[in-house]
Protein backbone atom coordinates (compact mmCIF):
# COMPACT_ATOMS: atom_id res chain seq x y z
CA UNK A 1 0.00 0.00 0.00
CA UNK A 2 3.04 2.12 0.77
CA UNK A 3 3.27 2.67 -3.23
CA UNK A 4 -0.03 4.69 -3.45
CA UNK A 5 1.50 7.04 -0.97
CA UNK A 6 4.00 7.40 -3.11
CA UNK A 7 1.90 8.34 -6.30
CA UNK A 8 -0.26 10.41 -3.83
CA UNK A 9 2.67 12.56 -2.90
CA UNK A 10 4.21 12.38 -6.71
CA UNK A 11 0.89 13.82 -8.34
CA UNK A 12 0.32 16.34 -5.90
CA UNK A 13 4.57 17.93 -6.68
CA UNK A 14 4.01 17.05 -10.25
CA UNK A 15 0.75 19.19 -10.29
CA UNK A 16 2.78 22.24 -8.24
CA UNK A 17 5.58 21.95 -10.96
CA UNK A 18 2.84 23.30 -13.87
CA UNK A 19 2.33 26.59 -11.43
CA UNK A 20 2.96 29.84 -12.72
CA UNK A 21 6.64 31.50 -10.79
CA UNK A 22 4.45 33.46 -7.99
CA UNK A 23 2.55 30.70 -7.14
CA UNK A 24 5.32 29.30 -6.95
CA UNK A 25 7.26 31.38 -5.16
CA UNK A 26 3.90 31.44 -2.49
CA UNK A 27 3.85 27.86 -1.83
CA UNK A 28 7.63 28.13 -1.43
CA UNK A 29 6.82 29.94 1.32
CA UNK A 30 4.32 27.34 3.07
CA UNK A 31 7.60 24.44 3.10
CA UNK A 32 9.08 26.21 6.40
CA UNK A 33 8.04 28.94 8.43
CA UNK A 34 11.37 31.05 7.21
CA UNK A 35 10.52 31.13 4.34
CA UNK A 36 7.07 32.13 5.02
CA UNK A 37 8.56 35.50 6.60
CA UNK A 38 10.82 36.14 4.21
CA UNK A 39 7.35 36.08 1.69
CA UNK A 40 5.51 38.29 4.39
CA UNK A 41 8.74 40.88 4.49
CA UNK A 42 8.46 40.81 0.25
CA UNK A 43 4.32 41.13 0.21
CA UNK A 44 4.75 44.18 3.50
CA UNK A 45 8.01 45.23 1.26
CA UNK A 46 5.77 46.02 -2.10
CA UNK A 47 2.83 47.62 -0.60
CA UNK A 48 4.93 49.72 1.62
CA UNK A 49 5.02 53.61 0.78
CA UNK A 50 1.45 53.12 -0.48
CA UNK A 51 -0.57 53.08 2.74
CA UNK A 52 -1.47 49.00 1.66
CA UNK A 53 -1.43 46.69 4.26
CA UNK A 54 -1.88 43.11 4.50
CA UNK A 55 -4.48 41.57 6.23
CA UNK A 56 -6.85 37.69 5.95
CA UNK A 57 -9.79 37.61 5.10
CA UNK A 58 -11.27 36.09 8.94
CA UNK A 59 -15.29 35.93 7.38
CA UNK A 60 -17.25 37.61 4.24
CA UNK A 61 -20.81 38.74 5.09
CA UNK A 62 -23.47 40.07 2.16
CA UNK A 63 -21.65 43.74 2.42
CA UNK A 64 -19.10 43.53 4.38
CA UNK A 65 -16.04 41.29 5.22
CA UNK A 66 -13.24 41.39 8.60
CA UNK A 67 -9.75 40.99 7.42
CA UNK A 68 -7.74 40.24 10.37
CA UNK A 69 -4.39 42.24 10.57
CA UNK A 70 -2.13 42.27 13.28
CA UNK A 71 -3.92 40.88 15.38
CA UNK A 72 -7.08 42.99 15.11
CA UNK A 73 -10.29 42.30 12.59
CA UNK A 74 -10.87 45.36 10.05
CA UNK A 75 -14.29 45.70 9.06
CA UNK A 76 -13.87 46.28 5.52
CA UNK A 77 -17.62 47.48 3.23
CA UNK A 78 -17.92 44.97 0.29
CA UNK A 79 -19.70 48.06 -1.78
CA UNK A 80 -20.51 47.20 -5.55
CA UNK A 81 -17.51 49.64 -6.16
CA UNK A 82 -14.99 47.48 -4.07
CA UNK A 83 -16.35 44.27 -5.78
CA UNK A 84 -16.43 45.67 -9.40
CA UNK A 85 -12.50 46.72 -8.43
CA UNK A 86 -11.28 43.25 -6.62
CA UNK A 87 -12.90 41.15 -9.74
CA UNK A 88 -13.26 38.54 -7.63
CA UNK A 89 -15.63 37.98 -4.28
CA UNK A 90 -13.08 37.62 -1.39
CA UNK A 91 -13.16 34.26 0.72
CA UNK A 92 -12.06 33.48 4.20
CA UNK A 93 -8.38 32.64 3.80
CA UNK A 94 -7.64 34.92 1.10
CA UNK A 95 -4.93 37.22 1.60
CA UNK A 96 -6.17 40.89 0.54
CA UNK A 97 -4.21 44.22 0.64
CA UNK A 98 -6.70 46.84 1.92
CA UNK A 99 -5.97 50.59 3.49
CA UNK A 100 -6.90 51.70 6.39
CA UNK A 101 -8.80 55.24 7.31
CA UNK A 102 -8.68 56.84 10.76
CA UNK A 103 -11.58 55.45 12.29
CA UNK A 104 -10.18 52.15 11.89
CA UNK A 105 -12.42 51.44 8.95
CA UNK A 106 -11.03 49.14 6.05
CA UNK A 107 -10.82 49.63 2.16
CA UNK A 108 -10.25 46.78 -0.28
CA UNK A 109 -7.24 46.99 -2.91
CA UNK A 110 -6.48 43.85 -4.11
CA UNK A 111 -6.88 39.48 -3.31
CA UNK A 112 -3.49 38.51 -3.37
CA UNK A 113 -2.56 34.79 -5.82
CA UNK A 114 -4.47 32.09 -3.54
CA UNK A 115 -1.62 29.83 -3.65
CA UNK A 116 -4.52 26.69 -3.19
CA UNK A 117 -8.66 26.65 -3.21
CA UNK A 118 -10.79 24.13 -2.24
CA UNK A 119 -13.71 24.77 -4.71
CA UNK A 120 -17.51 23.20 -5.26
CA UNK A 121 -19.56 24.07 -7.68
CA UNK A 122 -22.91 26.04 -7.47
CA UNK A 123 -25.46 25.54 -9.75
CA UNK A 124 -27.89 28.56 -10.23
CA UNK A 125 -30.89 29.28 -12.11
CA UNK A 126 -30.33 31.22 -15.40
CA UNK A 127 -31.64 34.46 -15.14
CA UNK A 128 -33.91 34.43 -18.11
CA UNK A 129 -34.72 30.69 -18.95
CA UNK A 130 -34.64 27.80 -16.56
CA UNK A 131 -31.23 27.02 -17.61
CA UNK A 132 -29.09 25.81 -15.01
CA UNK A 133 -25.72 27.86 -14.51
CA UNK A 134 -22.62 26.87 -12.92
CA UNK A 135 -20.24 28.57 -11.35
CA UNK A 136 -17.16 27.97 -9.21
CA UNK A 137 -17.68 28.62 -5.35
CA UNK A 138 -14.40 28.71 -3.64
CA UNK A 139 -14.97 27.47 0.16
CA UNK A 140 -11.64 28.26 1.88
CA UNK A 141 -8.01 29.85 0.23
CA UNK A 142 -4.35 29.59 0.91
CA UNK A 143 -5.12 25.95 3.08
CA UNK A 144 -2.44 24.02 3.99
CA UNK A 145 -4.68 21.24 5.56
CA UNK A 146 -8.16 20.56 4.67
CA UNK A 147 -9.59 18.73 7.98
CA UNK A 148 -12.45 16.10 5.79
CA UNK A 149 -14.71 15.58 9.06
CA UNK A 150 -17.19 12.88 8.40
CA UNK A 151 -19.74 11.26 11.30
CA UNK A 152 -19.66 7.58 13.11
CA UNK A 153 -22.91 8.35 13.56
CA UNK A 154 -25.62 10.80 13.21
CA UNK A 155 -25.60 11.25 9.86
CA UNK A 156 -24.15 8.07 9.08
CA UNK A 157 -21.46 7.74 7.75
CA UNK A 158 -20.96 7.73 3.84
CA UNK A 159 -17.67 6.30 2.37
CA UNK A 160 -18.47 7.19 -1.12
CA UNK A 161 -18.63 11.09 -0.06
CA UNK A 162 -15.41 10.82 1.38
CA UNK A 163 -13.97 10.00 -2.17
CA UNK A 164 -15.68 13.23 -4.25
CA UNK A 165 -13.86 15.28 -0.83
CA UNK A 166 -10.31 13.79 -2.24
CA UNK A 167 -11.34 14.89 -5.16
CA UNK A 168 -12.10 18.32 -4.27
CA UNK A 169 -8.58 18.33 -2.65
CA UNK A 170 -6.72 17.14 -5.09
CA UNK A 171 -8.35 19.93 -7.39
CA UNK A 172 -7.60 22.49 -4.83
CA UNK A 173 -4.05 21.11 -4.36
CA UNK A 174 -4.63 20.78 -0.86
CA UNK A 175 -3.37 17.78 1.62
CA UNK A 176 -6.48 15.84 2.92
CA UNK A 177 -6.97 14.34 6.44
CA UNK A 178 -9.55 12.54 7.16
CA UNK A 179 -11.44 13.40 10.68
CA UNK A 180 -14.10 10.94 12.28
CA UNK A 181 -15.93 12.73 14.30
CA UNK A 182 -18.28 11.20 17.10
CA UNK A 183 -16.81 8.41 17.93
CA UNK A 184 -18.64 8.44 20.87
CA UNK A 185 -21.95 7.46 19.25
CA UNK A 186 -20.67 4.27 17.36
CA UNK A 187 -19.90 0.95 19.10
CA UNK A 188 -18.21 -0.01 15.97
CA UNK A 189 -15.85 2.45 13.66
CA UNK A 190 -15.80 2.09 10.02
CA UNK A 191 -13.31 0.58 8.14
CA UNK A 192 -10.94 3.33 6.80
CA UNK A 193 -7.61 1.60 5.88
CA UNK A 194 -8.75 2.60 1.76
CA UNK A 195 -7.60 5.76 2.83
CA UNK A 196 -4.76 4.83 5.30
CA UNK A 197 -3.69 3.05 2.43
CA UNK A 198 -3.58 6.11 0.16
CA UNK A 199 -1.46 8.01 2.63
CA UNK A 200 -4.33 10.05 3.77
CA UNK A 201 -4.23 10.34 7.71
CA UNK A 202 -7.38 9.62 9.63
CA UNK A 203 -7.97 10.26 13.04
CA UNK A 204 -11.42 9.31 15.34
CA UNK A 205 -12.43 12.19 17.37
CA UNK A 206 -15.06 13.42 19.71
CA UNK A 207 -15.91 16.83 19.86
CA UNK A 208 -18.22 15.78 23.19
CA UNK A 209 -15.21 13.28 24.75
CA UNK A 210 -12.51 15.07 23.77
CA UNK A 211 -11.23 11.79 22.02
CA UNK A 212 -8.41 12.33 19.51
CA UNK A 213 -8.65 16.48 19.80
CA UNK A 214 -4.45 16.00 20.96
CA UNK A 215 -3.53 14.12 17.71
CA UNK A 216 -5.64 16.29 15.51
CA UNK A 217 -3.98 19.59 17.02
CA UNK A 218 -0.35 17.67 15.74
CA UNK A 219 -1.76 17.34 12.66
CA UNK A 220 -2.90 21.29 12.63
CA UNK A 221 0.06 22.73 14.17
CA UNK A 222 1.18 25.74 12.26
CA UNK A 223 -0.88 25.55 9.14
CA UNK A 224 -3.72 27.27 7.94
CA UNK A 225 -6.47 24.25 8.09
CA UNK A 226 -10.24 24.31 6.63
CA UNK A 227 -12.90 21.58 7.83
CA UNK A 228 -14.99 20.94 5.67
CA UNK A 229 -17.74 18.32 5.57
CA UNK A 230 -22.00 17.55 5.67
CA UNK A 231 -23.63 19.77 7.62
CA UNK A 232 -24.09 17.74 10.90
CA UNK A 233 -21.00 16.49 11.16
CA UNK A 234 -19.32 18.30 14.35
CA UNK A 235 -17.09 20.86 12.26
CA UNK A 236 -18.01 23.77 14.40
CA UNK A 237 -18.18 21.51 18.12
CA UNK A 238 -14.80 20.77 16.99
CA UNK A 239 -13.27 24.26 16.55
CA UNK A 240 -15.23 25.52 19.52
CA UNK A 241 -13.73 22.69 21.54
CA UNK A 242 -10.04 23.19 19.94
CA UNK A 243 -10.30 27.09 20.74
CA UNK A 244 -11.76 26.11 24.12
CA UNK A 245 -14.68 28.85 23.57
CA UNK A 246 -17.84 28.32 22.25
CA UNK A 247 -17.82 31.03 19.44
CA UNK A 248 -19.66 28.99 16.86
CA UNK A 249 -23.34 28.20 17.13
CA UNK A 250 -23.70 24.23 17.15
CA UNK A 251 -26.82 22.95 16.91
CA UNK A 252 -28.93 19.44 16.76
CA UNK A 253 -28.95 17.07 13.95
CA UNK A 254 -32.45 16.81 13.34
CA UNK A 255 -34.21 13.67 14.79
CA UNK A 256 -36.81 13.10 11.61
CA UNK A 257 -34.28 13.32 9.15
CA UNK A 258 -30.93 12.26 10.46
CA UNK A 259 -29.47 15.40 8.74
CA UNK A 260 -28.03 18.59 9.99
CA UNK A 261 -29.59 21.96 9.74
CA UNK A 262 -27.37 24.01 8.77
CA UNK A 263 -26.29 25.47 11.51
CA UNK A 264 -22.97 27.77 10.26
CA UNK A 265 -24.07 29.70 6.75
CA UNK A 266 -21.19 31.62 6.55
CA UNK A 267 -16.67 30.40 6.42
CA UNK A 268 -14.82 31.85 9.30
CA UNK A 269 -11.29 32.12 10.33
CA UNK A 270 -9.92 31.46 13.78
CA UNK A 271 -6.20 31.89 15.33
CA UNK A 272 -5.34 28.82 17.34
CA UNK A 273 -2.05 30.27 18.04
CA UNK A 274 0.50 31.98 16.55
CA UNK A 275 1.32 30.25 12.91
CA UNK A 276 -2.15 27.72 13.41
CA UNK A 277 -5.21 28.86 11.62
CA UNK A 278 -8.28 27.08 11.13
CA UNK A 279 -11.35 28.05 8.61
CA UNK A 280 -15.16 26.21 9.97
CA UNK A 281 -17.16 25.97 6.85
CA UNK A 282 -21.01 25.86 6.27
CA UNK A 283 -21.91 21.81 5.57
CA UNK A 284 -22.04 20.84 2.11
CA UNK A 285 -25.51 20.06 0.49
CA UNK A 286 -24.19 17.95 -2.46
CA UNK A 287 -21.04 18.30 -3.62
CA UNK A 288 -21.05 18.23 -7.51
CA UNK A 289 -17.82 18.79 -9.07
CA UNK A 290 -16.21 21.57 -10.46
CA UNK A 291 -14.43 21.51 -13.71
CA UNK A 292 -13.86 17.61 -13.07
CA UNK A 293 -14.47 16.75 -16.62
CA UNK A 294 -14.81 12.64 -17.43
CA UNK A 295 -11.53 13.22 -19.08
CA UNK A 296 -9.68 14.21 -16.21
CA UNK A 297 -11.28 13.04 -13.71
CA UNK A 298 -8.55 9.93 -13.60
CA UNK A 299 -6.22 11.96 -12.44
CA UNK A 300 -7.68 12.64 -9.58
CA UNK A 301 -7.67 8.83 -8.19
CA UNK A 302 -3.53 9.10 -8.23
CA UNK A 303 -3.25 5.11 -7.41
CA UNK A 304 -4.75 4.65 -10.84
CA UNK A 305 -1.76 6.28 -12.69
CA UNK A 306 0.27 3.34 -12.12
CA UNK A 307 -1.87 0.54 -13.52
CA UNK A 308 -2.81 2.76 -16.25
CA UNK A 309 0.54 3.19 -18.25
CA UNK A 310 -0.80 -0.55 -18.77
CA UNK A 311 -4.28 0.09 -20.58
CA UNK A 312 -4.34 -0.72 -24.19
CA UNK A 313 -5.89 2.39 -24.97
CA UNK A 314 -3.75 5.88 -24.31
CA UNK A 315 -6.72 7.72 -23.54
CA UNK A 316 -8.62 4.78 -21.54
CA UNK A 317 -11.58 5.89 -19.05
CA UNK A 318 -11.19 2.94 -17.43
CA UNK A 319 -14.84 1.72 -17.82
CA UNK A 320 -15.73 0.00 -20.70
CA UNK A 321 -12.52 -0.09 -22.89
CA UNK A 322 -10.85 -3.46 -23.40
CA UNK A 323 -7.56 -4.16 -22.32
CA UNK A 324 -7.82 -2.16 -19.20
CA UNK A 325 -5.42 -2.47 -16.31
CA UNK A 326 -6.76 -0.27 -14.10
CA UNK A 327 -10.27 -2.56 -14.02
CA UNK A 328 -7.54 -5.70 -14.25
CA UNK A 329 -5.85 -4.07 -10.45
CA UNK A 330 -9.49 -3.68 -9.35
CA UNK A 331 -9.99 -7.29 -10.48
CA UNK A 332 -6.23 -8.69 -8.42
CA UNK A 333 -7.19 -6.34 -5.38
CA UNK A 334 -4.37 -3.66 -6.17
CA UNK A 335 -6.92 -1.15 -6.42
CA UNK A 336 -9.82 -1.16 -4.13
CA UNK A 337 -13.16 -1.98 -5.59
CA UNK A 338 -15.26 0.57 -3.51
CA UNK A 339 -12.69 3.22 -5.30
CA UNK A 340 -12.90 2.12 -8.24
CA UNK A 341 -17.17 2.06 -7.92
CA UNK A 342 -16.80 6.17 -6.49
CA UNK A 343 -14.98 6.55 -9.84
CA UNK A 344 -17.30 4.80 -11.92
CA UNK A 345 -20.66 6.68 -9.92
CA UNK A 346 -18.49 10.73 -10.58
CA UNK A 347 -17.59 9.66 -13.89
CA UNK A 348 -21.44 8.59 -14.70
CA UNK A 349 -22.69 12.30 -13.26
CA UNK A 350 -23.93 10.12 -10.21
N1 LIG B 1 -22.18 12.80 20.51
C1 LIG B 1 -21.53 13.71 19.81
N2 LIG B 1 -22.18 14.80 19.34
C2 LIG B 1 -21.49 15.70 18.65
C3 LIG B 1 -20.10 15.57 18.40
N3 LIG B 1 -19.69 16.64 17.67
C4 LIG B 1 -20.78 17.39 17.46
N4 LIG B 1 -21.86 16.85 18.05
C5 LIG B 1 -23.25 17.36 18.02
O1 LIG B 1 -23.70 17.30 16.68
C6 LIG B 1 -24.56 18.41 16.39
C7 LIG B 1 -24.07 19.15 15.17
O2 LIG B 1 -22.82 19.75 15.45
P1 LIG B 1 -22.29 21.05 14.69
O3 LIG B 1 -20.95 21.35 15.27
O4 LIG B 1 -23.30 22.12 14.67
O5 LIG B 1 -22.11 20.45 13.21
P2 LIG B 1 -21.54 21.20 11.92
O6 LIG B 1 -20.76 20.19 11.15
O7 LIG B 1 -20.85 22.45 12.28
O8 LIG B 1 -22.90 21.50 11.12
P3 LIG B 1 -23.21 22.70 10.05
O9 LIG B 1 -22.79 23.99 10.65
O10 LIG B 1 -24.68 22.60 9.86
O11 LIG B 1 -22.46 22.34 8.82
C8 LIG B 1 -24.58 19.24 17.69
O12 LIG B 1 -25.73 18.88 18.42
C9 LIG B 1 -23.34 18.83 18.42
O13 LIG B 1 -23.45 18.97 19.81
C10 LIG B 1 -19.43 14.41 18.91
O14 LIG B 1 -18.24 14.19 18.74
N5 LIG B 1 -20.20 13.52 19.60
MG1 LIG C 1 -21.20 24.42 11.80
ZN1 LIG D 1 -7.95 1.66 -18.44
Amino acid sequence: MDEHRVVWEARQWQKRTDRTESEQAYEGSRSSKEARRAARRATKAATEGTGEREGIVAEVRRARCLVLHEGQYVDCPLDPHTLRLLTDVPVAGDRVAFDLDDIGQGTLHRILPRATKLVRMRTQRGSSSRQQQQEEQVLAANVDLAVIVASAAMPPFHPRLVDRYLIMCQYGEVAPLLCLNKCDLAEEQPDLSIYEGLGVPVLYTSATTGEGLEELRVHLQGKFSVLTGHSGVGKSSLVNRLLEQEILQVAEVSAATGRGRHTTTVSSLHKLDEGTYLIDTPGIRSLALWEVDSYSLRFYFPEFEEPSLNCKFRNCLHASEPGCAVKEAVRLGDIPFERYESYLRVLSGE
